[in-house]
């Protein structure tokens, strides 16, 4: 009998609830991605985010499930979304200690062809009601993968544990996340025209020396890949998009306190090696270049870039 997500964790009574309401909130988008085809919800809502993406309407209603179950989970001050353009302050009358930053559906381009599809988290304790808090103070982090399967893939105390979805709606323990060694690499080739030398070079080296490519062009499928079977996962800096595609709060600090507490690591890339959970925010929706895998493709890329 594998534990549930509740049992296996001892949590104080605010991160409790707020992992209750994760686990609410990706069920329920867990239901609606599954039958979106059935209920109409493929295709754009009306309206753009922040960054300019166009909003499917699942993306909408995604972050609006999770609005409702972290505000109603009484333990958060501020909440952070990847789809709206401001903080949200929690009403006094609702408010606790933890500001919770999360991508409600990533990779959403995916929806229409019915590829997977994620939500990640990340949850930072907040005493004094900030906005911008740095990717150490990062308390839990995780993604749910919307695959074949529903998984949580939790961060706490440094150990990154894996749960599955079950029938009566579970997310019960099933192990934990150990680092694979295959030779992959995942990143958008199409812009390979734009790359600089050090993306460049290290992915011609990786041709060389007989890896695979693999690539969904969606980040929680990805890095869940590259966590599972090994290899490497960027999307860099390029001469089109120089702060790369991916944005640091929604994204990347999760990910990136993820990877490195299974062992690997996560950095910046391009001209610096600063890993991604030192890098400062300065704006809610900033986007950064990133590289992240196992620690030794890190070190291959790092030892690399440093010939140039
Ligand atoms: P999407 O645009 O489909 O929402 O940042 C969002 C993201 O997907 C990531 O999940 C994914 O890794 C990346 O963008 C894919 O971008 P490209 O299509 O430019 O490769």
């Amino acid at each position: 009998m594998n534990t549930s997500i509740h049992s296996f964790y001892s949590l104080d009574d605010s991160l409790h609830s707020i992992l209750t309401a994760i686990c609410k909130s990706s069920i329920e988008i867990e239901k609606k991605v599954r039958f979106s085809a059935l209920y109409q919800l493929h295709g754009n809502h009306s309206s753009q985010n922040t960054s300019g993406d166009i909003q499917k309407k699942l993306d909408v209603i995604s972050n609006d499930i999770m609005i409702y179950y972290l505000i109603h989970s009484y333990a958060c001050n501020v909440l952070l979304s990847e789809e709206n353009d401001e903080p949200i302050l929690v009403p006094a009358d609702k408010k606790g200690k933890y500001l919770v930053a999360f991508d409600p559906l990533d990779g959403s381009s995916n929806i229409d062809c019915n590829a997977p599809l994620g939500t990640i988290f990340s949850i930072s304790e907040n005493d004094k009601n900030e906005i911008l808090l740095h990717g150490n103070r990062i308390l839990m982090a995780g993604y749910v993968l919307y695959g074949p399967n529903t998984e949580m893939v939790i961060c706490y105390d440094n150990k990154v544990q894996r749960f599955m979805l079950n029938e009566e709606e579970t997310f019960c323990h099933i192990g934990r996340m150990i680092h694979g060694e295959k030779k992959i690499y995942s990143i958008n080739e199409g812009n390979s025209n734009h790359w600089y030398a050090d993306t460049k070079m290290f992915i011609d080296e990786c041709k060389k020396t007989g890896y695979a490519a693999r690539y969904i062009g969606s980040m929680v499928a990805d890095v869940h890949r590259t966590l599972l079977y090994g290899g490497v996962f960027s999307y860099p800096a390029d001469k089109k998009n120089k702060q790369g595609k991916l944005r640091l709060l929604y994204e990347c600090f999760p990910m990136a306190k993820i990877v490195e507490s299974a062992g690997g690591r996560a950095i910046v890339g391009h001209a610096t090696n600063q890993r991604i959970l030192d890098v400062m925010p300065t704006s809610i929706h900033q986007r950064t270049p990133i590289v992240l895998g196992s620690a030794k493709e890190i070190e291959k890329y790092v030892c690399l870039s440093s010939k140039l």
